[in-house]
């Protein structure tokens, strides 16, 4: 309805990725969400169409857009499949650290390998870290050429399927946060083992695992920027992480209005449209106005995020907090509209309101998010 004046080369993309996202996701997002299971085959259609390099810089044989490119392919994708989305975008989280904070030398031996289709996967969080991230008990001792790994990772997206995993562990634990640094471990590397998948409520499509390292050994030069960095590194890659997840809720938002508008425009009762009732038409213009308004503050932080990288917490965790709260509400509401078919695992609304329900909590729960926006607030009106 919103007129978006996208670039002919953004609305190129758009177009690609709805392409994909109707031929590849589409048909397949409820049996997979059904069944559980990560089905390589839409991942393989973005690599086809280089959409894997999207912020990859050119050097490194990617396209080299930026996170505005990034957040529409993430946005359309998630119409489809939130999932498939949630497969794409982690493999960017873990892409961030290496395009950010990486050497010449690891750029070039890990970019052009993700620009071509392999995954990626960002490890922080623990048993004992979640929103205190800064409580990570891994360790990474050095001992000569090499340092060992030694600990648990917990929900991890991507685990097992990766082929290259950023680990945050610590290299001086007396020094809390400051004594984080930041690793490229590789599938194969001896002492990675993959635990558990989790089974869950929504991104069903996505697989999720613990990460066990004992006494894994990895080359020092798979260390990112320089020791104590991993909880800076960490941070700054969540503020591109966040403002994808914005975008992903957006499209999931938009998806489930869609649906819902397509069953109130032709579901009947008491003689007419259920849409032509005021109760549904407001319910269907608050999700517009809401989805709008998401969609706008992404992209806006998106751009910003491409602009003035420096200042990015404050406007991605907004972005974050604010766009997965009306996916929430979008997604609940679009089940509502929908009655008993909305509560039926026939129609895809439901399976959009369990996926929507973790936006809120990963990359750092809501709280946390607001927790940024209130510490951010603070430095700017100092
Ligand atoms: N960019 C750069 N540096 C940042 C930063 C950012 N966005 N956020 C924090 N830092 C720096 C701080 O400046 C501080 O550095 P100094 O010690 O040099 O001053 C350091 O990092 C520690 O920051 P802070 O004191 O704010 O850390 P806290 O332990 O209070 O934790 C929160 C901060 C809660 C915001 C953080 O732990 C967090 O984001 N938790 C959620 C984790 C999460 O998102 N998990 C999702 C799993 S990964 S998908």
């Amino acid at each position: 309805m919103l007129q978006h004046f996208w670039t002919e080369e953004e609305k190129l993309l758009i177009e690609l990725v709805e392409r994909i996202g109707k031929e590849y996701v589409e048909p397949y997002a409820r049996q997979w969400d059904e069944e559980e299971v990560y089905d390589p085959r839409p991942l393989k259609a973005l690599a086809r169409a280089d959409l894997m390099g999207l912020v990859i810089p050119k050097e490194y044989g990617g396209l080299g857009w930026g996170v505005k490119a990034l957040c529409l392919a993430v946005e359309h994708l998630s119409k489809y499949c939130a999932g498939v989305a949630t497969t794409y975008a982690a493999t960017f989280l873990g892409a961030y650290p290496i395009i950010l904070f990486g050497s010449p030398e690891q750029k070039a031996r890990y970019l052009p390998e993700i620009a071509k289709g392999r995954l990626c996967a960002f490890a922080l969080t623990e048993p004992q870290a979640g929103s205190d991230a800064a409580a990570i008990q891994t360790r990474a001792q050095k001992e000569g050429d090499y340092y060992i790994l030694n600990g648990i990772k917990q929900w991890i997206t991507n685990g097992g399927i990766a082929d290259y995993y950023v680990i945050i562990a610590l290299t001086d634990p007396k020094k809390g946060a400051r004594g984080a640094s930041a690793f490229v471990v590789e599938r194969g590397d001896p002492g990675l083992a993959v635990g558990k998948k989790e089974k869950k409520m929504g991104l069903r499509a996505s697989v999720t695992t613990e990460l066990f390292f004992t006494n894994c050994r990895i080359p020092r030069e798979r260390l990112l920027g320089r020791e104590g960095l991993g909880f800076i590194l960490a941070m700054k890659t969540l503020d591109y992480a966040r403002v994808g997840a914005g975008a992903q809720a957006v499209g999931l938002a938009q998806g489930a209005m869609e649906v819902a508008l397509r069953h109130a425009r032709h579901r009947i009762q008491f003689g007419q449209p259920i849409y032509h009732f005021q109760a549904v038409s407001h319910t269907f213009a608050e999700m517009a106005m809401r989805i709008e308004a998401a969609r706008a503050l992404v992209y806006q932080c998106a751009q910003a995020l491409d602009k003035a990288p420096k200042e990015s917490a404050g406007p991605s965790a907004m972005a974050k907090a604010f766009a997965t709260d009306v996916a929430m509400w979008v997604t609940e509401r679009a089940v509502q509209m929908m009655g008993g078919y909305g509560y039926m695992r026939d129609f895809p609304a439901e399976k959009m309101m369990r996926d929507a329900k973790c936006l809120q909590i990963y990359e750092g729960t809501n709280e946390i998010q607001r927790n940024v926006i209130a510490r951010e607030l603070l430095k700017y009106y100092r």
